[in-house]
């Protein structure tokens, strides 16, 4: 079957314009309404229509929204659990590999990992929590992967862990549910659709570089997913919880795109 441009085949970019069309025809007032109409929607017209100045029509936020919570959809129509991101050799990685948070670095939070339990929540038979020495013992895996981050800046770095698809099937989480979403020890929260989270390339990380994960990249635990963009991978993680409940996250309750692909 022929593919157009966004990788869709021609069935699914008719159902995507006529979504939009009738997104469009919700929310904006009818002259706005007639002036995108006479263009005529193509596919390309809504592809640029989500990244397009809308500062015009009445109720620019709804709009914007609604397109942000429709490119959601796209995203996840597109994903393809089997395609990997990029893995890279060791001479990659960044000689010096950037802190980020939504406060400086006197502010990183000091996670004792003694006392650390990963707490677990909602749609999972055991909720049992864990300690750290429990998931060093779990089989580690390793990667050599780039983090992008949104500000404009990205790097490669090594980060080693528990491949999350293993640990999701430990604890008898219900893996038809949506989504899984984290809470963390600075505040910050994020949630991931479930593809994501049983992804290969999706893990528990505990170490970064060789060693134990260091405070500023996320101690004890960071979720690392190379398929997404920097504020879809949490640090020093303290709640997992498997949910239908769509809890939205720190950034993208600011307007960042939810599912954030990379
Ligand atoms: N707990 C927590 N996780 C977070 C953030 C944060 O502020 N707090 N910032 C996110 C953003 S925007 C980025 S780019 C990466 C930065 O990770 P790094 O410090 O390991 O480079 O962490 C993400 N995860
Ligand atoms: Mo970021």
């Amino acid at each position: 079957m022929k593919k157009s441009n966004l990788g869709l085949s021609p069935g699914d970019a008719e159902a995507v314009v006529k979504e939009a069309q009738q997104l469009l025809a919700r929310q904006l007032d009818s002259s706005a309404r007639r002036r995108f109409l006479r263009q005529g929607l193509t596919l390309g017209g809504v592809v640029m229509l989500t990244g397009c100045d809308l500062r015009e029509t009445p109720d620019v936020d709804s709009v914007l929204n609604s397109f942000s919570r429709f490119n959601d959809r796209v995203q996840g129509w597109l994903f393809n659990p089997a395609s990997l991101s990029p893995e890279y050799s060791a001479d990659r990685i960044a000689k010096s590999f950037p802190f980020n948070a939504f406060y400086g670095e006197e502010d990183i939070p000091q996670v004792n990992g003694e006392q650390w339990r990963l707490e677990i929540a909602g749609l999972v038979s055991d909720k049992r929590s864990w300690s750290l020495p429990q998931l060093y013992n779990m089989q580690q895996v390793d990667q050599i992967t780039r983090h992008i981050c949104v500000e404009g800046w990205s790097a490669i770095g090594r980060w080693g862990g528990v491949r999350f698809a293993d640990f999701l099937k430990l604890i008898g989480a219900d893996t038809t549910a949506k989504y899984v979403s984290f809470k963390c020890a600075d505040d910050y929260y994020t949630s991931i659709d479930m593809a994501s989270a049983l992804h290969p390339q999706t893990i528990m990380a505990l170490s970064w570089d060789g060693r134990i994960l260091p405070p500023e990249y996320g101690y004890p635990m960071k979720i690392r997913i190379p398929t997404k963009l920097g504020y879809k991978n949490p640090k020093h993680i303290q709640v997992i919880e498997v949910t239908n409940r769509y809890t939205g996250g720190y950034w993208e309750d600011e307007g960042y795109n939810w599912f954030g692909g990379s």
